[in-house]
């Protein structure tokens, strides 16, 4: 990219007409540098105090780090100074409700993924935006199309910042001698069909049919009835596997499955399936959960579960294909139908 745009540069062009333009910008500059002190910290580590132990239990049961701790701090320090009414963190039971006058509300993953820093392996920030209802509280409980904005930053070998903004997606890398992020992809669109597929396969036993005769299929490639041999990625954190998908195409599967604990899938609906699908789809990709688009499922509680399948058109099609008329949701079995006929013939 010839031109170096900023950060503050873009917002203020793509947002400057937008009636809550100013507000959005002011959150995502807030994140955006609360997420500088995040990734000095990450990158710092013991060095800065960060033990990578856990420190207590979140009010969903999960295991916290002193990162996670730390990060989420950072993060609602940083919005506390912005125009947000309500903020719902993965780190907090309830959304807190800050400014009551404000027009926004914003769920946040302030730190997904810590269990792999011990790996050195890329972590992130995810982030959702949504214009204030009448009803702080039901505002998080509208459908994932109701948000106006969303991204995720990647902390990784660079620090990397994705946005989702009046129906684009930029990605910006943090300058750091500058100390501000800069565009580095304007308008990036998602490879339509990439023979590439990521998914915990450890959980075979534990998945339903269709996903089973999904991940079968791809396995099967050109020796069973695919058009194309599939090649696998597995990260194990979610930012990374969503940045893989934006760069080069592919699907991302974390289904429901027959587990205790995991039979509306792992990844929450507000912080991060919403604004990933958020992101997919601005960016020409799609996601679903195998049989509904994300986008449109609203919230029964603020920390539900969803399954979440993302990326490239053709992947998360084929996997819809395979649920069609499979009742009921989670089923454990081997699909008959599946073992007759083939999902790509
Ligand atoms: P948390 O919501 O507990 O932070 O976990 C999220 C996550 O780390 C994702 O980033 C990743 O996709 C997934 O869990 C990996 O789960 P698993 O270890 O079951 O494969």
């Amino acid at each position: 990219m010839d031109e170096r745009v900023t950060l503050r540069s873009h917002l203020d062009n793509s947002v400057r007409d937008a009636p809550l333009g100013p507000a959005v910008a002011a959150v995502i500059e807030a994140i955006a540098t609360a997420s500088i002190e995040v990734a000095d910290l990450i990158a710092d580590g013991p060095l800065a105090g960060i033990t990578g132990r856990q420190s207590g239990v979140n009010s969903d049961g999960d295991l916290q780090k002193d990162i996670d701790v730390a990060a989420d701090m950072i993060m609602r320090r940083a919005l506390h100074a912005t125009p947000v009414a309500g903020l719902l963190s993965e780190e907090a039971e309830l959304p807190e409700f800050l400014d009551a006058a404000a027009p926004l509300c914003v769920a946040i993953d302030p730190l997904d993924g810590s269990a792999n820093l011990e790996n050195n392996i890329s972590v992130g920030t995810i982030f959702s935006i949504r214009p204030r209802g009448n009803d702080i509280i039901s505002t998080f409980f509208e459908p994932g199309t109701a948000q106006c904005a969303a991204g995720f930053v990647v902390y990784g070998p660079q620090t990397t910042l994705v946005l989702a903004l009046s129906g684009s997606v930029d990605i910006f890398i943090l300058d750091r001698r500058a100390c501000e992020f800069v565009l580095t992809a304007r308008g990036v669109k998602i490879a339509p069909n990439t023979p590439e597929f990521a998914i915990n396969a450890s959980n075979r036993r534990h998945w339903h049919g269709p996903v089973r005769a999904y991940i079968d299929e791809c396995l099967a490639g050109t020796h069973g009835n695919g058009a194309a041999d599939f090649n696998m990625r597995w990260i194990g954190s979610l930012v990374a596997e969503a940045l893989r998908i934006l760069v080069r195409g592919g699907v991302f599967l974390y289904p429901a499955d027959a587990r205790p604990g995991y039979r509306e899938g792992r990844l929450r609906l507000l912080y991060e399936a919403h604004p990933m699908a958020l992101v997919m789809e601005w960016a020409g990709g799609a996601a679903s959960t195998g049989r509904r688009r994300i986008l449109e499922l609203s919230a029964r509680t603020p920390h539900q579960r969803v399954p979440l399948i993302m990326g490239s058109v053709r992947g998360v099609r084929d996997v819809e294909a395979v649920h069609g008329g499979i009742e009921p949701l989670f089923d454990d079995s081997d699909s008959p139908l599946f073992a007759r006929r083939g999902l790509f013939r």
